[in-house]
């Protein structure tokens, strides 16, 4: 059984002006694909690990009876499948937040500027390519950091609640090098806040 390239739940435009119509389907149909593709083809050898829940793919990812070379593929290729998944899942044109997720987020970070603050920085000094994410640690309390590369938090024993894809091919079309500028522009399309 292979994974396969989720549907967005959006037109490419839906997201517009924050983000771009180009970058969307440039991002969903070529990158998120590529990643797709290349995860199928490590599973191909390994159809234990292929039959196995997604989430639990990265929770186990060091446990995993695979060859080093395929682990860090999965990592990566895995990484950007399920990445992906998560970010395009959590955007949309029109906000439907989460009242209770929201009552958390005040109550862990003092207020909803605060969080918007820290996870803006988080995502703004993610040095290179990476993602900035809100997670549950493993005492279910809510947590922001950023990861490099497609590393899950799965891996670290968190459950990610959502994310921010913070490598260039997320915005370089539209904003260049103004990291900034589309950060602050997301917020507008993240649905759950
Ligand atoms: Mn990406």
């Amino acid at each position: 059984m292979a994974f396969e390239l989720p549907k967005l739940a959006y037109e490419y435009d839906a997201l517009e002006p924050f983000i771009d119509a180009r970058t969307m389907e440039v991002h969903h149909s070529k990158h998120h694909q590529g990643y797709t593709d290349k995860f199928n083809a490590i599973l191909e050898k390994y159809p234990e690990v292929a039959s196995m829940q997604l989430e639990d793919i990265f929770k186990k990812l060091n446990d995993l009876d695979v060859e080093e070379a395929d682990r860090q593929g999965i990592r990566n290729n895995g990484g950007g499948y399920i990445n992906h998944k998560i970010f395009w899942e959590s955007m949309g044109p029109t906000k439907n937040v989460d009242e209770k997720l929201q009552n958390e987020i005040v109550e862990t970070f003092g207020s909803l500027d605060a969080f918007k603050e820290e996870f803006s920085k988080a995502a703004g000094s993610q040095f290179g390519s990476g993602w900035a994410w809100l997670v549950r640690d493993e005492n279910n309390k809510l947590k922001v950091y950023s990861l490099a590369n497609q590393d899950s938090p799965y891996s670290l024993g968190h459950t990610p609640i959502f994310n921010l894809d913070v490598w260039e091919h997320a915005y370089y079309l539209k904003y260049q090098n103004r990291r900034p500028e589309y950060i602050e522009n997301w917020w507008n399309v993240l649905k759950l806040v």
